[in-house]
């Protein structure tokens, strides 16, 4: 094991995504239940201008999701998925020649998305979905392999964990690694994400980001998503609308703990927030 997380650039089929510094990468849903932005982006015409935005703000990658994880949210087919992403991740890839990853746990999504130009896959099941591993192994794409204990339908209910939390998901991650190598999945296309909010509670979730760090021991990329996410919501009483000052701390500490990619929805703000990050955490370092 390695003790600092690699910056080596990642390979996402026609783009390489420099990660010698953190990257914001923009959330576009396109469900009808996302949990803040419900409804908004459904219609083609509202998501494609949505991400161009995102692009134009500095987004390097556009997440594109068909299924809500979002509490309580009822799953739906991976036909439905794909009916649902695959006009985006087509337009998005052909038309502005974007970095597209896509949020699945299927791999019949995953083959389809692979084929149409996407160039990351974002699973919150981490490969664990029957079929999984071996569609993201043939895709050739970098999969972000994301901490989540039960289902997105019942991970709140009253989550336990027999050890300390950060104990738990890094056993957990290096697990997944493991599978992952066994089916001829590289390791230097995987990116790690403790999963906040997915299976924990808001004092799981703060104790989880103050030692971030210590997944670095895993050498490989680190992902964090807390966009105007419960924790925010339940630490400063705020509803989802008013959580972007919060987010935006919480961006700032991912990056000093390790974080290379913020998943988020305000993307012009995190933009800013992580490059004033860094560039404070460069001061002094050698050029
Ligand atoms: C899809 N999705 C929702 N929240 C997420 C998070 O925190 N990380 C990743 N990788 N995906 C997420």
């Amino acid at each position: 094991m390695n003790d600092s997380p690699t910056t080596a650039p990642l390979h996402c089929g026609r783009h390489r995504l420099d990660l010698s510094y953190p990257r914001v990468m923009g959330i576009l849903n396109v469900t009808p239940d996302s949990f803040s932005d419900g409804g908004q982006h459904t219609l083609l015409d509202d998501a494609l201008r949505h991400a161009e935005r995102m692009l134009a703000e500095g987004a390097a990658i556009i997440d594109v999701g068909g299924e809500s994880t979002r509490p309580g949210a009822s799953p739906v087919s991976p036909q439905q998925e794909l009916d649902r992403v695959a006009p985006v991740v087509e337009h998005l890839v052909r038309e502005l020649d974007a970095l597209v990853s896509v949020d699945t746990s299927a791999p019949e999504v995953m083959r389809e998305v692979s084929r149409l130009g996407a160039g990351m896959l974002n699973d919150v099941r981490a490969l664990r979905r029957e079929g999984a591993l071996q569609a993201a192994a043939c895709s050739g794409l970098p999969v972000c392999l994301m901490h989540m204990i039960g289902e997105p339908g019942d991970m709140q209910q009253a989550p336990h964990y027999d050890v300390d939390i950060e104990d738990a998901v890094l056993t957990f991650l290096d697990e997944r690694i493991a599978a992952c190598e066994s089916a001829g999945l590289r390791r230097s296309r995987l990116i790690l994400d403790p999963g906040f909010g997915f299976g924990k509670t808001v004092e799981h979730n703060l104790r989880l980001l103050n030692r971030m760090d210590q997944l670095k021991i895993l050498g490989l990329p680190l992902l964090a998503g807390m966009s105007r996410k419960s924790m925010i919501g339940k630490v400063l009483e705020r509803p989802v609308e008013e959580r972007l000052a919060g987010g935006l701390a919480l961006a700032a500490l991912a990056v000093e703990r390790g974080a290379r990619i913020l998943r988020v929805h305000d993307v012009g703000p995190s933009v800013d927030a992580v490059d004033m990050t860094w560039a404070v955490l460069q001061e002094g370092l050698e050029p």
